[in-house]
């Protein structure tokens, strides 16, 4: 388990790709990887900062060919300003996809039945994660992407907003200024409070904590694209718009 932790961080240190865990791995032994992999991130300075949901949609798990929903963590390296700019360099093959992020107002024990994740939320913003697997070719198994912190890169989002009703906002996403794909935050398990609740679960079993100010990223509403050296927007109805670029 050290050794993958180990291999997988360096992977994402040195942007240099990695083939494929050892076959076998539970996918509790694999969040304990994952755990180990931020414990690194951490020992080196980085700060936990919230959560990221995994593949929530239709339109991911299909593209990826995995059928089960994951959970990774944000750091506060992790995240990049709205408009600011994305180092190719330091990624091994990045791509981009819409999202949107909920900020929670309130710490959640996630162990506590009556603890209500979706009421803690007091915030929510347009987003685009940058994701990037470590293993060559963007291929994984379920296993080998829980350990891989769920592909996590890079965050960005725009202006937090009330929550109000978000269950079918449409999502857009753009490359310098070409429409690439389109979505509903409704593509995300109907409705993203279902991943809130499902990310409560997957929190209690496998010790994420959920704290005041983390930010939640709900999971992808559409596939997601290759990023280059372009500028990628992602808009959602109501909820305005974040833009990243990618540079050299
Ligand atoms: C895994 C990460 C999935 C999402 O929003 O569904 C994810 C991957 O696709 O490499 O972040
Ligand atoms: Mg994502």
């Amino acid at each position: 388990m050290t050794e993958s932790a180990a291999l997988l961080h360096k992977a994402q240190r040195n942007a240099e790709a990695i083939p494929q865990l050892p076959e076998g791995i539970s996918l509790g032994e694999a969040y304990a990887i994952q755990h180990a992999v931020l414990a690194q991130r951490f020992a080196e300075g980085e700060r936990l900062v919230g959560a990221k949901l995994g593949f929530t949609s239709r339109a991911k798990m299909v593209q990826m060919g995995v059928s089960d929903i994951i959970v990774g963590q944000l750091t506060d390296a992790m995240r990049v300003e709205d408009g600011g700019e994305v180092r190719l360099s330091t990624l091994v093959h990045p791509r981009v996809e819409p999202e949107i992020i909920f900020r929670l107002g309130r710490d959640v024990d996630p162990t506590d039945p009556l603890s209500d994740i979706v009421s803690a939320v007091d915030a929510v913003a347009p987003a685009v994660e940058v994701i990037d697997s470590r293993y060559r070719d963007f291929r994984f198994n379920l296993a080998d992407v829980i350990a891989d912190n769920t592909s996590g890169g890079l965050f960005a989002f725009g202006g937090w907003r009330p929550v109000g009703d978000i269950g079918n906002r449409a999502v857009r996403l753009s490359v310098d200024g070409r429409d690439v794909q389109f979505g509903s935050t409704a593509a995300i398990l109907g409705h993203p409070f279902r991943a809130l609740r499902q990310l409560a679960g997957i929190a209690a079993r496998e010790g994420f904590p959920l704290l005041a100010g983390h930010v939640i990223l709900a999971g992808a509403a559409t596939a997601a694209v290759p990023l280059g050296r372009s500028v990628v927007r992602v808009e959602v109805a109501g909820l305005g718009s974040v833009t990243v670029r990618g540079v050299d």
